[in-house]
């Protein structure tokens, strides 16, 4: 039986029904998840899994969102040793890797757990918050990081934020000013951030 690390909603296929995709351990290959799609049938049953792509290691999180503007969602993937993985769909239930780029690799800050998304600095692209919430040697601050989408549906570093605890980033526009604010939620308490960079 395959360790389900991550799930989320979307309707792949664009037959208007939604779609759970997985990122599960893979059956197979130690040291490997595999990215699963089981097509909805629109009466809230599922059909088969159907395999969509693999990244090497452990994937800790996914988000599925449009990134490039084509209609096809996409996928990000927090990857336990830190760095971050965008695969592009097609449409169909495949996905292919087209990014991954280091974020979270020294010994002050290693992992990545969560992944969300949101427009953090408001030029209209989806940008990824992940957050790393272990250490190599605690006790470290936690660390929150911010890599901005080009629009492409690939991505830029952006700023660490380090943070006491941060189990839940939440990316809304909690004060209503029109611009996105994060809401972290950790150990240490409930903090909201109106703005997550300078
Ligand atoms: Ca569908
Ligand atoms: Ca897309
Ligand atoms: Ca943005
Ligand atoms: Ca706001």
């Amino acid at each position: 039986m395959a360790a389900l690390q991550a799930m989320a909603l979307g309707d792949v296929d664009q037959d208007g029904r939604l779609d759970a995709i997985l990122a599960e351990a893979s059956h197979f290959v130690y040291d490997e998840t595999d990215i699963i799609v089981y097509r909805g049938r629109g009466d809230g049953s599922f059909e088969a899994p159907s395999f969509s792509a693999s990244i090497l290691g452990f994937v800790n999180d996914i988000d599925v969102r449009d990134l490039n503007g084509d209609g096809a969602l996409d996928v990000v993937a927090a990857h336990d040793a830190g760095s971050l993985h965008v695969l592009h769909g097609d449409g169909s239930l495949d996905f292919m890797e087209i990014q991954s780029f280091e974020r979270c690799t020294t010994a002050s800050c290693r992992g990545g757990e969560r992944v969300e998304m949101g427009d953090l600095d408001d030029d209209g692209h989806l940008d990824v918050i992940t957050t790393a919430t272990r250490s190599s040697s605690a006790p470290h601050p936690v660390a929150i990081m911010v890599s901005y989408g080009r629009g492409d549906g690939t991505f830029d570093g952006g700023p660490t934020i380090r943070h006491g605890s941060a189990e839940v980033v939440i990316p809304a526009d909690f004060d209503a000013d029109g611009s996105t604010d994060l809401l972290v939620v950790g150990g240490g308490g409930t903090h909201i951030s109106t703005r997550p960079c300078p």
